[in-house]
C-alpha cells in the first residue's frame, strides 16, 4: 500500500502539529456568521488514519503557502461560511486511488468509504455524528477567539504574521483585544466550561467510554481533536484545567482516543 499524504500547517511546537485552529468542515459552516471562523480540529485526520492503521506522512505547508501549493497539486477549494471559496488545509492525497480530498468532513467520509474495515461511522451514524460535531462546535464557537489568540503564539513566524493579519480582519479587532485577561477572558472560560459540561451530559447517556457506549466512532475522534487542539495551543496550566474538569474526563478521553488510534 502506498503512503497517504496529509497536508497540514506546522507550528513551533514539538511534533509540529497543532491542528485545530478553529475552522470547521462544511457541515457546520452554514451555522456560523462569516465574522467567526469555524472550528476544525484537524487531528481528526491523524486520528482517523491512525485508527484505520493507514500509512501516512505529513507535508507541512506554512499558511501563506497554502494557496500556491494547493493550486500546484490541483486540490479543490473549501466553501466558507459566507459562500466564498478558499484554499484551505487539511487536504489528503491518496496515491492508492488518485484521490485528492479537501475539507475535514469530506476526508472523514472518504476514508470510511475507501477503507471501511474499521468504520468510524458505523450503525448508520453519519447523520447523527454530523449533528453532534455541529452542536459541539456551536457550543465552543463564542469562545473560539481565546484559543485562536493562543494559536497565533505557537505558529512559525511567516504563518503567525499571516494568521494574525487575517484573523484581525476576520474578528475586526487587534490581536491584543481577542481575549484580554479580565472579564473577557473569564467569559471565554465560562463558555468553554459550559460546553464541556453539556458534552459530559451527552457522554454519560451511555455506559462505556465512548459517545456511543462501547462503539468507538468519529464522534470521539472529533471530541478528542478539539481537546488535542486545546492541549496544543493553550498554556499548560490552562489545558490542565480543562483536562481535570468532570473528574479528569477530558484528559482521559484524549488519552483513550490516542491509544485507540494506535498512539497518534
Ligand atoms: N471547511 C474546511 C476549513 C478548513 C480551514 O479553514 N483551514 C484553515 C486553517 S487555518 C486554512 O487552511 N486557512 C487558510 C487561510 O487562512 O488562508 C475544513 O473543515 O477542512
Amino acid at each position: 500500500m502506498k503512503t497517504l499524504i496529509l497536508y497540514d500547517i506546522p507550528s513551533k511546537l514539538e511534533g509540529k502539529y497543532w491542528s485545530d485552529n478553529i475552522t470547521k468542515s462544511r457541515q457546520v459552516d452554514s451555522l456560523f456568521t462569516p465574522a467567526h471562523p469555524d472550528i476544525t480540529p484537524w487531528s481528526m485526520h491523524r486520528f482517523a488514519l491512525g485508527y484505520k492503521g493507514l500509512p501516512f506522512q505529513v507535508e507541512w505547508v506554512e499558511l501563506p503557502d497554502i494557496a500556491p501549493r494547493m493550486k500546484e497539486i490541483g486540490a479543490g477549494k473549501s466553501k466558507l461560511a459566507d459562500g466564498a471559496e478558499k484554499y484551505t488545509l487539511p487536504v489528503l492525497s491518496d496515491p492508492n486511488t488518485g484521490a485528492l480530498v479537501t475539507d475535514s468532513w469530506e476526508i472523514a467520509e472518504y476514508l470510511d468509504e475507501t477503507y471501511p474495515e474499521k468504520p468510524i461511522f458505523s450503525h448508520k451514524s453519519k447523520g447523527l455524528i454530523r449533528a453532534f460535531t455541529s452542536a459541539l462546535i456551536n457550543l465552543l464557537q463564542p469562545a473560539a477567539i481565546f484559543p485562536i489568540f493562543r494559536a497565533s503564539q505557537i505558529l512559525n513566524e511567516r504563518s503567525a504574521e499571516y494568521y494574525i493579519a487575517t484573523r484581525e480582519v476576520m474578528f475586526k479587532r487587534r490581536i491584543s483585544e481577542f481575549s484580554p485577561e479580565g472579564p473577557k477572558r473569564d467569559e471565554h472560560w465560562a463558555i468553554i466550561e459550559r460546553a464541556f459540561t453539556t458534552s459530559k451530559e451527552w457522554y454519560v447517556e451511555e455506559e462505556g467510554k465512548w459517545l456511543m457506549g462501547d462503539v468507538f466512532s468519529y464522534a470521539d475522534i472529533f471530541t478528542a481533536s478539539v481537546l488535542s487542539w486545546l492541549s496544543r495551543v493553550l498554556h499548560e496550566d490552562e489545558w490542565e484545567k480543562i483536562a481535570s474538569w468532570h473528574d479528569g474526563r477530558w484528559g482521559k478521553l484524549l488519552a483513550d482516543v490516542k491509544k485507540e488510534c494506535n498512539g497518534i
